[in-house]
């Protein structure tokens, strides 16, 4: 039986993931919330703002929403938005694109999404409200905190740690077994072959902490 699901945000980010939610013909998106009307979203409608979902979630107890905001500048409302889903005991499912190769022995936290072409290789492990974007790579044994965001075309090594909040940048590469800590921005194309233990923004190959932050 398909359940009904709220995907929350309507930019490009809930774009993508409408798209996979489609894609899986595992649940039925019933629309999308955002502080805007931003018109059909390939064909989904606007519902209103998050204060909807509490009259929604009593009218369906197995009411299920995923979190479309991908916006680093938002990164921080996602942990609260996934709060707020909690308290009102909406499910959130983790959404993984059936175009994701995904092999043994990985586990998703909640309101976590895999998007087309990314790999998530054996042993690894994702914590909640994270996004392993398009076409990356997150190999065995990695180990990624909560509301990371490993960016289109990111690659991780075998072995390689992440603290939650930390966002890896388009087409960045972490070396294996590297540990990086929470609250980092890994800029677009970095390369991180040392361990990062002071929260910050790293950029370059190799990737050095850039001098304002
Ligand atoms: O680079 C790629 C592949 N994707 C980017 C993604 C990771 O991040 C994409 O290109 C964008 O840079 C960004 O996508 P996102 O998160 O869709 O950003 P944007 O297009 O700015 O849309 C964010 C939406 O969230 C806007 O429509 C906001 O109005 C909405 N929003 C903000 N706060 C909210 C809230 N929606 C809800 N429901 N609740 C909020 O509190």
């Amino acid at each position: 039986m398909t359940r009904n699901i709220i995907v929350i945000g309507g930019g490009g980010h809930a774009k993508v993931l409408i798209s996979i939610l489609k894609k899986m013909r595992t649940y039925q998106i019933v629309g999308y919330t955002d502080l805007h009307n931003n018109g059909r979203v390939l064909g989904i409608l606007h519902l209103g703002e998050d204060g909807i979902l509490k009259e929604m979630r009593m009218k369906d107890s197995r009411l299920s929403a995923a979190i479309g905001i991908g916006n680093t500048s938002l990164s921080r409302k996602r942990m609260s938005l996934m709060k707020y889903l909690e308290d009102l005991d909406v499910l959130l499912p983790s959404v993984i694109s059936p175009d994701s190769v995904v092999n043994e022995d990985t586990r998703f936290g909640r309101a976590t999404v895999v998007f087309d072409g990314a790999v998530v290789n054996s042993g690894a492990r994702i914590g909640d409200c994270c996004i392993i974007n398009t076409n990356s790579t997150v190999e065995h044994d990695c180990v990624i905190s909560d509301n990371v965001h490993i960016a289109p075309g990111a690659s991780l090594s075998g072995g390689v740690g992440i603290g939650e909040n930390t966002l890896i940048g388009t087409g960045s590469t972490i070396i294996q077994n590297v540990r990086i800590c929470g609250d980092c921005v890994i800029g677009a194309g970095a390369v991180v072959a040392r361990d990062i233990g002071v929260p910050g923004t790293y950029v370059g190959v190799p990737a050095v902490k850039m001098d304002r932050t």
